[in-house]
């Protein structure tokens, strides 16, 4: 019923790691959101039951609203933990790359993983796929790469195998790169993925509320105030930025993850194509930068050309090095340069 994703020789390369090997490390993008836990862990999850060693590392730590996702407690985070992480990685024998398509993603651990003797393996959703693995499996076209290893362990025969917290996990994964199912989800196929992940036992309206009625009072009040107070709308372009400063990430007791989610909201004011965030790094001396796009808006695109970064056509992020204030007229340069596409009526 599902179009098949795999080659007969990638099908065959699997087969033979699965036959051969022992060893899996499994690993995903750095500030990893919950398409990154969620798809590691539902394919850990398939390699444990095939009777593997399959060990989740991510290069940093996960927001408190995917801690509930089964199994996140056994993940190693690389930040935390090199030394263990890099002993797992010498002596894997297969890499999985998952929800990233480039080493760069991984920053520090991208430099480790780069001397790995392992295979490498790729199973993603982002643009522009690096050729650095064996494997590559690369759909910029699907939801999540959640949805990816959902295919790619019914394709191995692995349905029987997934389990109601593997089917947990890569629901999350689903939902939340696709805003609940509000954006990049029209392909049929994803609900008859769904309908199989049901038959596992998930309860869909509870990981939507553990993952977005999960919120902290102080985010609530961050949320309020960056809208009242930070939010500038550019009427004639469709486009709304807003900044937050290290200061006020201090004022509201900024957690990890506080962030996520609030560049959407402008997106439901009428007419707007465009957001753009402007947040500054807590550790490191940079400005973090998010942007939103509905429709045919290319914000990769802009992410490339204007902030270093790159992503998804309507969900991309970059970073700049320089002040708030020069942040703020870079991001209006991009929108005036962009007036064209942001303008343009349906
Ligand atoms: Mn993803």
């Amino acid at each position: 019923m599902l179009k098949p994703i795999l080659s007969s020789q990638q099908k065959e390369q699997i087969q033979l790691w699965l036959d051969k090997c022992q060893r899996f490390v499994l690993c995903a993008h750095v500030s990893p959101d919950g398409d990154a836990v969620g798809s590691t862990l539902g394919m850990a999850g398939w390699l444990r039951a095939l009777g593997k060693e399959a060990s989740i590392i991510l290069p940093t730590q996960m927001p408190d609203f995917l801690q509930w996702i089964p199994g996140v407690s056994d993940i190693i985070i690389y930040e935390h933990n090199a030394e263990k992480a890099k002993q797992l990685i010498e002596d894997a024998e297969v890499i999985a790359c998952l929800d990233f398509n480039d080493l760069s993603r991984l920053e520090e651990m991208g430099e480790v993983l780069s001397n790995a003797k392992a295979d490498f393996w790729m199973v993603d959703h982002h643009l522009n796929p690096k050729d650095f693995c064996k494997v590559t499996v690369s759909f910029p076209e699907m939801s999540s790469t959640s949805e990816l290893v959902f295919r790619l362990i019914s394709e191995m025969g692995g349905y029987p195998f997934i389990t109601f917290e593997m089917a947990e996990a890569i629901y999350c994964g689903m939902c939340t790169d696709t805003g609940g199912f509000t954006y990049n989800s029209t392909n049929p196929e994803i609900y008859y993925i769904i309908a199989q992940l049901l038959e596992k036992g998930i309860d869909k309206d509870k990981i939507y509320r553990s993952v977005y009625n999960n919120y902290s009072p102080n985010r609530i009040r961050l949320m309020g105030y960056v809208m009242y107070e930070k939010l500038q709308v550019i009427e004639n372009f469709n486009a709304c930025i807003f900044t937050i400063t290290r200061a006020e990430q201090r004022r509201f007791r900024f957690m990890k993850g506080d962030a996520e989610g609030l560049v959407n909201i402008p997106l439901t004011i009428k007419g707007t194509r465009l957001s753009i965030s402007l947040r500054e790094d807590t550790d490191k001396d940079r400005i973090l930068v998010s942007l939103r796009s509905v429709d045919d808006f290319p914000c990769n695109k802009m992410a490339e050309e204007f902030f270093n970064g790159g992503g998804h056509l309507n969900a991309s992020g970059g970073k700049l090095y320089c002040t708030m204030e020069e942040a703020i007229e870079t991001a209006k340069r991009a929108i005036f340069h962009y007036e064209k596409l942001l303008v343009a009526k349906k």
